[in-house]
């Protein structure tokens, strides 16, 4: 893809919104879920066929697969990575990695179109300069879910995450700094965003079992892409 398209992808999307009219109508760009934590639904609509084309590419090279947690149960959830370092997690605890586990080869490269998304959404969400070096994919089929956990794996929670679901629906869950927290539920569609960072960056979330159905554009499965700074010196985590 051509930069200017890519420009062009990355920054069209806000622009839905852009009319009193849709907003009228219900389409908000933006919805605080908490201090720090923003619902954006269907920002990143318009690049998701260009984002899901590349989630392929990288399970090419990376396959999704399903880790198991430190105390040795196999996670629901489908996973691959990419960027600098990868999230993975085995007996010897949850951690980034800059080698995938299965092939001991560096994670797929990041595309520069992902960086931009996540810095678009990053900064409507009031968090300017966000530049993500690492994409952790997760692949949910229906049953799968995620339990209320924080990201803590990375090194300088100043960063936010971004988090970007495609494909079947799914009933996300987002607290507060402790897991007893009350939390708030929202439906995350095909191409909505959530950012959370500053005081809601450790703030306890997770996703409640898919249900079965298909969608469109990924048939039976959901997809999440969460772009993080996983580590804020780079070079740290180049594969040697
Ligand atoms: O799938 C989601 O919406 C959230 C994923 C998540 O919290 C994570 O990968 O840490
Ligand atoms: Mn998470």
């Amino acid at each position: 893809m051509g930069e200017s398209k890519r420009q062009a992808l990355a920054g069209l999307t806000p622009g839905l919104f852009d009319h009193h009219g849709a907003a009228g109508k219900g389409d908000a760009p933006r919805i605080d879920l908490a201090p720090g934590a923003a619902y954006m639904p269907r920002r990143a609509l318009i690049v998701a066929p260009e984002l899901l084309a590349e989630v392929e590419t990288i399970a090419a090279h990376a396959a999704f697969r399903r880790m198991s947690t430190p105390g040795g149960r196999p996670m629901s959830v489908g996973m691959t990575n990419a960027g600098v370092a990868g999230w993975v997690t085995d007996e010897h605890g949850y951690r980034f990695a800059s080698r995938d586990p299965m092939t001991d080869r560096p994670w797929p490269p990041m595309l520069d179109l992902f960086k931009d998304v996540a810095r678009s959404a990053a900064e409507a969400a009031g968090f300017a300069g966000f530049t993500p070096n690492a994409c952790v994919i997760n692949r949910y089929e229906p049953g799968a879910r995620m339990t209320l956990h924080q990201d803590r794996n990375e090194q300088d929670f100043r960063h936010p995450i971004v988090s970007v679901s495609l494909g079947l629906p799914a009933v996300f869950e987002f607290g507060g700094l402790e897991r007893s927290d009350p939390t708030v539920r929202r439906t995350l569609e095909h191409g909505d965003v959530v950012v959370w960072g500053g005081p809601a960056r450790l703030c306890f979330h997770g996703v409640r079992p898919i249900e079965a159905g298909r969608h469109p554009a990924t048939g039976p499965c959901r997809i999440n892409l969460t772009f993080r700074v996983a580590r804020s010196d780079d070079r740290g985590l180049r594969p040697r």
